[in-house]
C-alpha cells in the first residue's frame, strides 16, 4: 500500500458498543478475528471503520460521535444510524431471515416480508452516504458481508473510480438455491460494483459464477467477469485467526493458566469433548446432541468416561426460528442428562451464554476432541482456534460442510447429518494413538499459523489494489461509438494492417436458421477488395462449420479463414485447411446431443447444429423469454454433466454452444499476432461472447469493436452489421482515393 492510501472498513456492526451512562457514554471495544485483522491496517493507514452501532440509542445526539472520537483519539469510527423500524426489517428481516437461511441451505426457514427488501436498500444507502462523506479518491474501501451486498454498486455509481472490495464471510450457495432469493438480481448487480469480490472458498466462488451466468446471463472467466465496461476480479481467500493472540493468553496470562488447572482437575478421569457456537441452526447443535446420545447408547463403556461441554452463545433471539432452536436444545440436553446421568457424572455440560476468552482458550487447550460440526458454515473460526490452542493431544472432528474443511484435511471430516457415522468417528478420535493425534494436530497447527488473519487481510488489499489498477488502465466505462473518421485515418496512415472479422451478427445479419445466412455478392466483393492491398491481412474468424466457410469464402484468395472458433484454419495465402486439434476425443458429443434433443422437444422451433468439434443448440426461433430460461437451465445441467471434461457450454447469441475449452478465437488471434506483430493497425469486430476472446488478445490502443449491445471488453461499438460493412467500404475507398471500389453498393 502506498503511504497516502487509507483503508475504510465498512461492516454492518461497528466493532464497539456504546451505552449511555450518567454524564456521557460508555464505550467498549469488541474482540474477534476481524477486529484483530483490521486493527493494524487501520492504524498503519490512519483508517476508518464505518458501521451501525446496533442496539445503541442516541441517534442525532452529537455527543455520541464526540465521545467515540475522544475515546479513539481521532475520527476512526463512523456511526451509521438506521431508524428502528428500518433496522428491524433490514437486519432481523432481509439479512437474517432471508439471506442467512438461504445462503446456508435452509430454504425452509426463509421468511420474506416484502417491506424488508426496500428497508435493506435504504440501510445500504445510509452506509453509502456515510462512506461518501468521508471517502477520498485514494482510499481502499473494504465492504464486509451479506448485510451490505448492494453497497458496492451504490458506491460505484457515486464514485466511478473508487477502489472497492467486497468479502463474503458466509457461504455463497449453489445457484439452484440462490435463485430462490427475492431480490437476487439486485444483489448480484450490487456486489458487482466492487473491483474485487472475495469468498471463503473456491466452491463459493464457483457457485457465484454459476449464479452470474444463470441469473444475470453473465459469462465469466475463472477469476474475472466483465460488467459495465469494467472487469471485476473474483478470488477465494479463506479467513484465518490471529494465532499470536491465543498464544499470548496460553503462555503468559495467569487467568488462563488458572482455568486450565481448574479444568484439568475437573475432567481428570474423563475425556473432554468440546463445542462452542453461536446458538444458530446452521451450527448443528441438535444434530450433535443426537449424535452424542447415539454414542452413549451404542458405546456404553464411554458412559461416565466422557463429558460434552457445549457452549451456545445467545444469538438473534428475537427471530422465531432461533427461539424454537433454543427450546429444542434445552429439551435435548435435559433428555440426555435425564437418561444417562449418575450421581457423580453429568454427560452434557450446557452453557447458554458466552464465556470469557481465558476460559474459552483453556477449554480449547484441554479438550480431547474439538467437535465442530456445523450443517453449513462460511469458514468456522472455532476449528482454527481449537487447533491453535490445543496442547497436541486432541483431535479435530470437523464438518465437511464448513469452509474450513477445504484447508483442514488432517481433521476427521464428517457429514454432520449422518449421526451413526459421526458417532463412530468420535469414537475413533478418542481411540486414536497419541502419536497420530500429534502428527495430525501439528500439521493443522502449522497451516493455521501460516495462513493467519494478517496474511488474509494483506492479501485482500493487495488483490484489491491490483484489480483497481487494472481497471484504471482500461479505457473507462462503456464502449464509445466508433468514430469512423478516426479509424479510417488510422487505417490510412498504417504500414501494415490486421483486420479480424467475425461473420454472423458482425458482417451479416442473423437469420432464423444458420444455413440461411449466406453472404451476398457485394459482401464477397467487399472482402475481396479489402484483402487486395499487400499491407492488409484480413482474417475471417467464425464459429461456423468449416463446410460453410469454405463454400462461402473459399474463393477469396488472400483471406485467412478460421472455422469452428479456430479448430480449423486456412492460413494466409493457402488453399489448404489445417486442423488445429489437440485432442480428438468427441466422446462427450452423443450424451450432449441426447440432452439437446430433449430441449428441442421442449422448445419447438429450436434446433441442433452439429460441427466437427462442437454442438450448438439454437433457440432464436422460440419464444424469447422461454428460450432464455431454457438456455440457463441447459447450461446448469451441462455444467454438472461436463465438469470432469475439458468441454464447456457457452452462451452465444440465442444459442448455447458446447465445445472443448481449448478451442477459442483468442488462440487464432494470438497466432496471427505472433506472425504479424509488426502490424501498426489492428482492428477486430465481433458481436458475441466468443468474440470477446479475440478482443482479450488485443491491447487497449487497438481498434476493438463490438457490434450491437451487450457486455464487452471492446473499446468501441457499432450499432449493427450494416455499419460494419459501411466502415469496411470506407477502408477500401481510402486505399483507392480516386476510384469508387467495386463493392460500393453493399
Ligand atoms: C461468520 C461466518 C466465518 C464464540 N463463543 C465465544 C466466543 N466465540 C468466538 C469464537 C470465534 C467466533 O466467536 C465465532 O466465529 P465463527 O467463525 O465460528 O462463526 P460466525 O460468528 O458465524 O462468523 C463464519 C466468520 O464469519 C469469519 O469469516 O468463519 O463461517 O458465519 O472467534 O472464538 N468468544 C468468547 N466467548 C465465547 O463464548 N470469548
Amino acid at each position: 500500500m502506498s503511504s497516502s492510501t487509507r483503508l475504510i472498513v465498512v461492516s454492518n456492526r461497528l466493532p464497539v458498543t456504546l451505552r449511555r451512562q450518567a454524564g456521557g457514554w460508555k464505550i467498549t471495544a469488541s474482540a474477534g478475528g476481524l477486529v484483530t485483522a483490521m486493527a493494524p491496517m487501520l492504524k498503519r493507514t490512519n483508517g476508518l471503520w464505518v458501521g451501525w452501532p446496533g442496539e445503541a440509542t442516541g441517534a442525532g445526539d452529537a455527543t455520541r460521535q464526540e465521545a467515540i472520537d475522544a475515546w479513539a483519539g481521532g475520527s476512526h469510527y463512523v456511526i451509521v444510524d438506521i431508524p428502528a423500524k428500518t433496522a428491524e426489517l433490514y437486519y432481523e428481516g432481509y439479512s437474517n431471515q432471508t439471506i442467512w437461511p438461504l445462503f446456508h441451505y435452509f430454504p425452509s426457514l426463509l421468511s420474506y416480508d416484502p417491506r424488508s427488501f426496500p428497508a435493506y436498500k435504504e440501510a445500504n444507502y445510509r452506509f453509502c452516504k456515510a462512506v461518501l462523506k468521508h471517502a477520498r479518491p485514494d482510499d481502499l474501501i473494504w465492504v464486509h458481508d451479506y448485510q451490505l451486498m448492494l453497497l458496492p454498486q451504490m458506491l460505484r455509481e457515486a464514485m466511478p473510480d473508487a477502489r472497492i472490495g467486497f468479502f463474503l464471510h458466509i457461504p455463497f450457495p449453489s445457484s439452484e438455491v440462490f435463485r430462490l432469493l427475492p431480490g437476487r438480481d439486485e444483489l448480484l448487480q450490487g456486489v458487482l460494483g466492487a473491483d474485487l469480490i472475495a469468498f471463503q472458498t473456491h466452491a463459493h466462488l464457483q457457485h457465484f459464477r454459476s449464479a452470474l451466468l444463470r441469473i444475470s446471463g453473465l459469462e465469466s472467466q475463472i477469476d474475472e467477469v466483465e460488467v459495465g465496461g469494467r472487469s471485476v476480479r473474483m478470488e477465494a481467500l479463506p479467513i484465518g485467526i490471529a494465532p499470536d493472540e491465543f498464544r499470548k493468553l496460553l503462555e503468559t496470562d495467569a487467568e488462563t493458566g488458572r482455568y486450565k488447572e481448574q479444568y484439568r482437575q475437573r475432567f481428570r478421569d474423563r475425556r473432554l469433548l468440546f463445542s462452542v457456537d453461536r446458538l444458530d441452526y446452521t451450527k448443528g447443535i441438535p444434530e450433535r446432541l443426537r449424535t452424542y446420545r447415539h454414542l452413549l447408547q451404542h458405546a456404553p463403556h464411554l458412559r461416565g468416561k466422557v463429558v460434552l461441554v457445549q457452549i451456545a452463545v445467545p444469538s438473534r433471539e428475537r427471530v422465531a426460528s432461533y427461539a424454537r432452536l433454543r427450546r429444542r436444545v434445552n429439551e435435548m440436553v435435559g433428555e440426555i442428562n435425564g437418561q444417562f446421568s449418575t450421581p457423580d457424572w453429568t454427560p452434557v455440560v450446557y452453557l447458554h451464554r458466552g464465556v470469557s476468552r481465558p476460559q474459552l482458550v483453556a477449554l480449547y487447550a484441554m479438550a480431547d476432541v474439538g467437535w465442530v460440526t456445523p450443517l453449513r458454515d462460511g469458514m468456522n473460526l472455532v476449528a482454527k482456534e481449537y487447533v491453535a490452542c490445543n496442547e497436541g493431544h486432541g483431535v479435530l472432528v470437523l464438518s465437511e460442510l464448513a469452509g474450513a474443511a477445504a484447508e483442514m484435511g488432517e481433521a476427521f471430516l464428517v457429514n454432520p447429518f449422518d449421526i451413526e457415522r459421526t458417532a463412530e468417528v468420535i469414537q475413533r478420535a478418542l481411540d486414536l494413538p497419541v502419536n497420530e493425534r500429534r502428527e495430525r494436530m501439528d500439521a493443522l497447527r502449522r497451516r493455521v499459523e501460516f495462513n493467519n488473519v494478517y496474511k488474509w487481510g494483506d492479501r485482500f488489499l493487495q488483490q484489491l489494489e491490483k484489480a483497481a489498477a487494472s481497471r484504471a488502465r482500461r479505457p473507462a466505462g462503456q464502449p464509445g461509438l466508433l468514430d469512423m473518421r478516426a479509424v479510417v485515418s488510422a487505417y490510412q496512415d498504417a504500414r501494415k494492417r490486421i483486420l479480424l472479422l467475425n461473420y454472423d451478427g458482425t458482417l451479416a445479419e442473423y437469420t432464423g436458421r444458420p444455413e440461411q445466412a449466406a453472404p451476398s455478392q457485394p459482401l464477397l466483393a467487399l472482402l475481396e477488395d479489402l484483402s487486395r492491398p499487400s499491407k492488409n491481412y484480413v482474417a475471417l474468424v467464425s464459429g461456423r462449420r468449416r463446410e460453410d466457410i469454405e463454400k462461402w469464402f473459399g474463393g477469396i484468395a488472400g483471406v485467412y479463414l478460421a472455422a469452428e472458433h479456430g479448430a480449423w484454419i486456412r492460413p494466409f495465402g493457402s488453399k489448404e485447411w489445417v486442423e488445429r486439434v489437440q485432442s480428438r476425443s468427441n466422446d462427450w458429443k452423443p450424451r450432449v446431443i441426447e440432452l439437446l434433443e430433449q430441449f428441442v422437444e421442449r422448445a419447438p422451433g429450436s434446433l441442433i447444429e452439429e460441427k466437427e468439434h462442437s454442438v450448438v443448440w439454437h433457440y432464436r426461433m422460440t419464444h424469447p423469454e422461454f428460450g432464455e430460461w431454457l438456455a440457463a437451465e441447459l447450461i446448469g445441467i451441462l455444467e454438472g454433466m461436463l465438469s470432469e471434461t475439458d468441454v464447456s457450454a457457452v452462451l452465444g447469441q440465442k444459442c448455447v454452444e458446447i465445445r472443448p475449452l481449448w478451442i477459442h478465437k483468442g488462440q487464432v488471434v494470438e497466432e496471427i499476432l505472433k506472425a504479424h506483430g509488426d502490424a501498426d493497425f489492428r482492428f477486430a469486430a465481433g458481436d458475441d461472447r466468443t468474440d470477446e476472446d479475440m478482443f482479450a488478445q488485443l491491447s487497449p490502443e487497438d481498434w476493438t469493436v463490438r457490434v450491437g449491445k451487450g457486455e464487452t471488453r471492446a473499446r468501441y461499438y457499432l450499432p449493427n452489421p450494416a455499419h460494419v460493412r459501411a466502415l469496411l467500404r470506407e477502408f477500401t475507398a481510402a486505399d483507392v482515393p480516386d476510384a469508387r471500389p467495386a463493392s460500393a453498393s453493399v
